[in-house]
């Protein structure tokens, strides 16, 4: 198996601009008065974990967060906790599992666990699951994988995955496994890899990959990389930086990153990138984001480029070092 070192030019290796990245980042959370923030507003936990996952994967973290900006961040997470116990995307807001989860995942980033109230939290996503092993997303009843992969990630990570019934759950999401060997978003969903992240993610916390075929899905991921080395999402559609994240994560899973090209995908991310003023986009020249920044970098980080110091777990989402500092057993470890 040749390692990325072999398959990206020098170029690509020198050229991840870290320092642009983290300004474009903090620069983002501070434009309250765009219209990109407004119409975000009902997704904002979300984006502070991919812009705060993103500079700590960059290993510059403390650096660009001081403890008055890390107070502020913390206070506002917490202004998102609704009665039932779920977080909600912004202020205000209904909550939802998968603002949930990325409040957890925030508190993890910041070492700040011990102010989660982890009771009303496992209630509100126990609550969540229906007979069928699936879960709903919040109490309208929407069903679909990603929110089973946010409930079992926000229970593994609160050290309560015992609390639902993680067999039903994964029984399910082999419902929704296709001919092809992806995951759509319900049973006969269309395979795509947003959902083949959750599902394969969701069986890797649940101990229950004997459900995935791996050569099959191996080589669905595989046939995501299109000409121009980025991947697309499902057959027939453009490449996308964000999709770096989806297919990459559960090829590395399933121990077959080797499976792509990871030079040509580097060298697709990296030309999505504004050198000057930070951030990484859909595709090139294209405007950056905070969505993109993050996949993007995540991506580099699964395939080990040397300019992301901080290994990014596969399956939660996060440095191995905040699994670690949780007492979880980073992915990496596990297969190796
Ligand atoms: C912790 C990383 C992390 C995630 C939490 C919310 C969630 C769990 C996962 C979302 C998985 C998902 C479905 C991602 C796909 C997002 C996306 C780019 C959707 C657009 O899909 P299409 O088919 O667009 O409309 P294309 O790319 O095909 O044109």
């Amino acid at each position: 198996m040749s390692s990325l070192a072999d398959e990206v030019t020098t170029i690509a290796f020198e050229s991840l601009a870290v320092d642009a990245h983290a300004s474009f980042i903090v620069n983002a959370s501070a434009s309250e008065d765009t219209l990109e923030h407004a119409f975000t507003e009902h997704l904002r936990l979300s984006g502070i974990y991919w812009g705060v996952c993103a500079l700590a994967t960059m290993g510059n973290l403390r650096k660009t967060m001081d403890a008055d900006k890390r107070e502020e961040i913390l206070s506002y997470v917490a202004s998102c906790r609704c009665e039932s116990g779920a977080y909600s995307g912004g202020a205000g807001h209904d909550g939802h599992v998968l603002y949930t989860l990325s409040a957890v995942q925030i508190y993890a980033l910041f070492d700040a666990m011990d102010r989660i109230d982890r009771d009303s939290v496992v209630n509100y996503v126990k609550g969540l699951q229906l007979a069928d092993g699936s879960f709903q997303g919040d109490e309208w009843g929407e069903v679909d994988t990603r929110f089973t992969y946010c409930a079992l990630s926000t229970l593994r990570l609160l050290d309560r995955l015992h609390e639902v019934d993680v067999e039903a759950a994964c029984a399910y999401i082999n419902k929704c496994k296709n001919f092809d060997g992806g995951f759509g978003a319900t049973p006969g969903g269309e395979s795509h890899a947003g959902q083949v992240f959750t599902c394969v993610g969701a069986l890797a916390i649940g101990n229950r990959l004997d459900y995935v075929d791996g050569d099959l899905l191996g080589w669905w991921l595989a046939e995501r990389q299109v000409k121009v080395g980025g991947l697309n999402g499902r057959p027939e559609k453009l490449p996308d930086v964000c999709y770096s994240w989806w297919v990459l994560s559960a090829l590395s899973i399933l121990g077959k990153t080797h499976w792509i090209d990871r030079g040509a995908l580097a060298r697709f991310i990296l030309r999505c990138q504004d050198e000057t003023s930070g951030g990484i986009s859909d595709r090139p020249d294209d405007e950056p984001d905070v969505y993109h920044t993050f996949f993007g970098i995540a991506g580099l980080s699964l395939m080990g480029h040397p300019a992301v110091v901080e290994p990014i777990d596969p399956v939660f989402a996060l440095p191995n070092s905040v699994l670690k500092q949780l007492g979880i057993e980073p992915w990496s470890a596990r297969k190796c």
